[in-house]
């Protein structure tokens, strides 16, 4: 059996400090997706680097790092079948103006660069962006009863 795809998603500074954490967790929730760990934390600058690697050298790349760490942080793993595209469905485009109503962004996001949550873009950058915030054993592993139904 293929093993349960997982992502990394992260309450941004800006959801933090509007008080979304739970109504974001929730959407998660409500759609299925089982919760594997979770994490309240203020991100250091290397760790920021490491988790933008990708945007290294991009225009915006000192200000997405100034953004992330400008305040704490909920960082989360969930694991679902194809995570990945579906949770990127469910938080919606980067542009809000793109972001449709009915996803986090497109009803909770007003401001691009402050779009709430991030998550991984390829199972690549899930790997690499759980070690970075994770270790092994706070991975968690359980049975969520309800999947068999979802
Ligand atoms: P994320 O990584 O945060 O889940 O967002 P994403 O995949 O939808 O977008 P990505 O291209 O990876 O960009 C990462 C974050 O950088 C900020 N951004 N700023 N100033 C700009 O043109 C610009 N473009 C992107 C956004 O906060 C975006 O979420
Ligand atoms: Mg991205």
């Amino acid at each position: 059996m293929k093993p349960m795809e997982r992502t990394f998603l992260m309450v941004k500074p800006d959801g933090v400090q509007r008080g979304l954490i739970g109504r974001i967790v929730s959407r998660l929730e409500d759609k299925g997706f089982k919760l594997v760990a979770g994490k309240f934390l203020q991100i250091s600058d290397e760790q920021a680097k490491r988790h933008y690697a990708e945007h290294v050298g991009k225009d915006f790349f000192g200000e997405l790092v100034g953004f992330i760490t400008s305040g704490p942080v909920f960082a989360m793993v969930w694991e679902g079948d194809e995570i990945i595209t579906l949770s990127r469905q469910v938080i919606g485009k980067t542009k809000v103006k793109e972001a449709l109503p009915g996803t986090i962004r497109g009803d909770f996001a007003a401001h691009t660069p402050h779009n709430l949550i991030h998550g991984s873009d390829s199972p690549e950058s899930a790997e690499r962006e759980i070690a970075n915030f994770f270790s092994a054993d706070e991975l968690v592993q359980y049975e969520k009863s309800i999947s068999r139904w979802t």
